[in-house]
């Protein structure tokens, strides 16, 4: 039986308000998946629909995967819930010790959460916490960036840079302050991989922010080494081995949101190791299961571990944590999606596409209304020019078209975002473009 026999027909959808959605649009025209298998969707109405963003930049081994669902369904019946506070079960230690694995050397120890907001704000908290515990508690402020993406909590938006996410919801938290964003079109449009330009960006941080704010005071350093919901926007180069001088000279703490970075999204486990920067703490979610059951964390540095673990004497180190963290379901996903990287070498794949990859986005420069084309690894994204008077509606139009034709790509502002499960293949990516690219040439 499948989960549509499972609902009443016709389905009632007036009760579900839906996250990050136009509703009143969404309930008049509805867009509803029944199935997906691999690369593809299938729609209620039958329709095949390639996947070409991991659904929200999560899926990497593709849909539905046996050894994941094997893992899940499985341990359902083992041990459905224990907690990880002051009990433990086996799982969360095995998982913590296959990322510690795969992690760049020194950062050790893992902290579950269940989404990446939780993973932001408690990357946020260690951060605080260890400073304090250092003797140095005046070290409260944070940096985010402009257009960065770090979830929807409320420390999460404010050191987030996306306006729409922050406009209702004022003050948000205290003592947050932002870097420019690393998008410079005039310089660096239609660059393949990094741009070539712009590493001085990160000198705003030596030489605006510390002088404003002071580097006792400032906590820690938050970025996406790609940008992915700000528009997919990647880091020029020397860029992040700047931030990370300048935070190693000042004493702050550097975090890489790796969201979506992480879980082979550049060819490497993770951007730091791509990237050759090693930050203090790596945020992570999405990848980890592969979309299947919601799970996050934070990585840290042992230095930090270490801090926490000699300050607390006898009592509990860090006065933090969810009911779900380390959920045996969550870990037993995150087992069987490692298996399957690991197996099908999924956490290095994306080096043998990104030419392909690279050479798809880059074809479509030239068509109508193109003002730039970005990529590295399997992570890209194409901008228009605004249609006058209505930003965005060129992008929202592309994603339409293509989701009727069976392509599914994303809209961020006048940018269309690709970034395809890491199972695909050639045919795939030639089916995600030449779709889009039919889709642009009709575009007015
Ligand atoms: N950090 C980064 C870098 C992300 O991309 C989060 C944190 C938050 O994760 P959760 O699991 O709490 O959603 C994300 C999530 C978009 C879009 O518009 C991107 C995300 C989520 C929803 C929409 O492309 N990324």
């Amino acid at each position: 039986m499948n989960a549509v026999s499972q609902t009443p027909q016709p389905l009632d959808l007036e009760h579900y308000w839906m996250p990050y959605t136009n509703n009143r649009a969404f309930k008049l025209s509805p867009r509803m998946i029944a199935s997906a298998e691999g690369m593809y969707y299938t729609t209620v109405e039958g329709k095949k629909v390639l996947d070409g963003l991991a659904t929200l930049w999560c899926v990497n081994a593709g849909h539905c995967r046996p050894k994941i669902v094997e893992a899940i369904r499985k341990q359902a019946g083992i041990l459905d819930f224990s907690s990880s506070f002051s009990l433990g079960h086996p799982l969360p230690f095995e998982v913590a010790r296959r990322i510690a694995e795969l992690a760049p050397a020194g950062m050790e120890q893992v902290f579950f959460v269940n989404s990446g907001s939780e993973a932001v704000d408690t990357a946020l908290k260690i951060a605080l916490a260890y400073h304090r515990l250092k003797g140095e508690g005046t070290r409260t402020r944070f940096i985010g960036r402009e257009r960065g993406y770090h979830g929807v909590n409320l420390a999460g938006i404010s050191v987030g840079g996306v306006p729409a996410n922050r406009k209702a919801y004022g003050l948000m938290i205290p003592g947050v302050d932002h870097l420019r964003h690393t998008h410079d079109p005039a310089r660096s449009a239609f660059s393949r991989g990094q741009p070539a330009v712009g590493a001085e960006f990160a000198d705003e941080l030596e030489n605006r922010i510390i002088p404003l704010h002071d580097a006792s005071n400032i906590a820690a350093v938050i970025v996406e080494p790609v940008s992915g919901a700000g528009g997919v926007l990647v880091p020029p180069k020397g860029y992040l081995e700047r931030l990370r001088q300048i935070c190693d000279k000042h004493g702050i703490l550097l975090i890489f949101d790796e969201v979506i970075t992480g879980f082979g999204r550049l060819g490497r486990p993770f951007a730091s190791e791509y990237f050759g920067v090693t930050p203090d703490l790596i945020t992570f979610a999405k990848g980890i299961t592969s979309g299947t059951v919601p799970m996050g964390g934070v990585i840290v540095k042992s230095g930090i571990y270490d801090t926490f673990m000699q300050a607390a004497g006898n009592g509990i180190d860090f006065f933090h944590g969810y009911t779900y963290s380390g959920h045996p379901l969550a870990s037993a996903a995150a087992l069987g999606t490692l298996d399957t990287y690991a197996e099908e070498g999924l956490l290095t794949r994306a080096q043998t596409l990104a030419a392909d990859f690279e050479n798809g986005v880059h074809a479509f420069k030239g068509l109508p209304h193109v003002i730039d084309c970005r990529n590295l690894g399997l992570i890209g994204a194409i901008e228009f020019a605004p249609r006058a008077g209505a930003p965005g509606a060129r992008a929202k139009e592309v994603f339409e078209k293509c989701w009727d034709r069976g392509v599914f790509v994303r809209p961020i502002g006048d940018n269309i975002a690709f970034c395809p499960p890491l199972i695909a293949q050639k045919k795939h990516l030639d089916e995600m473009f030449s779709v889009t690219a039919d889709v642009v040439r009709g575009l007015s």
